[in-house]
């Protein structure tokens, strides 16, 4: 059966693209996401989306496309940027994603707490895309659900 597809949102840095092509098992080098980017089952997208709410119609727009949306929360930030319960103004299903948990200035507790302003009620996954910990466990539950 054909795979529904997953749209991955977040700021600027966070780690998104570097996700993608961990979870693809595409070792190619990551690049600064400029645009929208479909990749097999995932859509990458640029963190100025999420970071500018001019963008956020283009975002819900294209979450029409997606059956997860995936919100992302790098370890190391001490901000959130998207609003309280944005994730509730999607029509799909989301998980919230904590990104580069292996890092030394990680804060994995408060990433958490920062991610449940979004997200309230989501499941949570923790991930490195360096050591890879996490890694299978979030794509056997996403695959799951597409
Ligand atoms: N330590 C560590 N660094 C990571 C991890 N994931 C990504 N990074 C680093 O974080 C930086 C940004 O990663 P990207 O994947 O390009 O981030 P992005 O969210 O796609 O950024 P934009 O495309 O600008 O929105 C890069 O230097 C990555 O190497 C991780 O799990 N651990
Ligand atoms: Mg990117």
């Amino acid at each position: 059966m054909k795979k529904g597809k997953v749209m991955i949102i977040g700021p600027i840095g966070s780690g998104k693209s570097t996700l993608t092509k961990r979870l693809l098992e595409d070792s190619s080098p990551v690049t600064k996401t400029q645009a929208l980017t479909y990749m097999d089952w995932i859509i990458d997208t640029p963190g100025e989306y999420s970071e500018n709410p001019m963008f956020y119609r283009s975002l819900m727009a294209t979450s029409l496309e997606a059956k997860i949306l995936l919100v992302i929360q790098d370890a190391t930030r001490h901000h959130q940027l998207l609003p309280p319960n944005f994730s509730q103004g999607f029509p799909l299903r989301s998980f919230g994603v904590i990104t580069k948990i292996d890092h030394p200035d990680a804060h994995i507790e408060q990433a958490v707490q920062l991610l449940r302003q979004v997200l309230p009620l989501s499941e949570i996954f923790q991930v490195s895309s360096v050591t890879l910990e996490g890694m299978d466990e979030l794509r056997e539950a996403i695959l799951k659900v597409i």
